[in-house]
């Protein structure tokens, strides 16, 4: 008997466990992710980090930090994208930083695309083909 009254107890807490799981997964769905990084442009053509991964539908922001003398920018483009030749308008999601000075900051919130992996190029000329390219990874 003592066993019967053990297992019902847990069985009961169980189910109040469960209901209660439900309905924090309900409101996670209901809310945006955002996500927030910060990149820094180096004059030696890299991003730091070289790779971002966000999550599908998150709401990302970039703060691009221009560490060089050079102008640097940051803008996403589509993985078979020609990093060679790949300008502005070329940027998805709106994901465009646009041209910031040497020492100064940009920043840039969009929704991500779907998911894959894209790529996250400096537009400036000879900066992507010196290695100024990175990956952006949608899970
Ligand atoms: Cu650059």
């Amino acid at each position: 008997m003592k066993r019967f009254i053990l297992l019902a107890t847990v069985l009961a807490m169980s189910a109040v466990l469960l209901i209660a799981c439900g309905g924090g997964a309900a409101e996670e769905v209901a809310e945006t992710i955002t996500e927030t990084f910060t990149v820094t442009g180096y004059d030696e053509f890299r991003f730091d980090p070289e790779t971002l991964t966000v999550q599908n539908g998150s709401e990302v922001t970039i703060n691009f930090v221009n560490a060089g003398v050079l102008e640097h920018n940051w803008i996403l483009v589509s993985d078979t994208a020609d990093v060679s030749s790949v300008t502005d308008v070329d940027a998805l999601s709106g994901a465009n930083v646009g041209f910031v000075q040497a020492g100064e900051e940009g920043s840039i919130t969009f929704f991500a695309p779907g998911p894959g992996t894209y790529k996250m190029v400096c537009t400036v000329a000879g900066h992507a083909d010196g290695g100024m390219v990175g990956d952006f990874i949608v899970e």
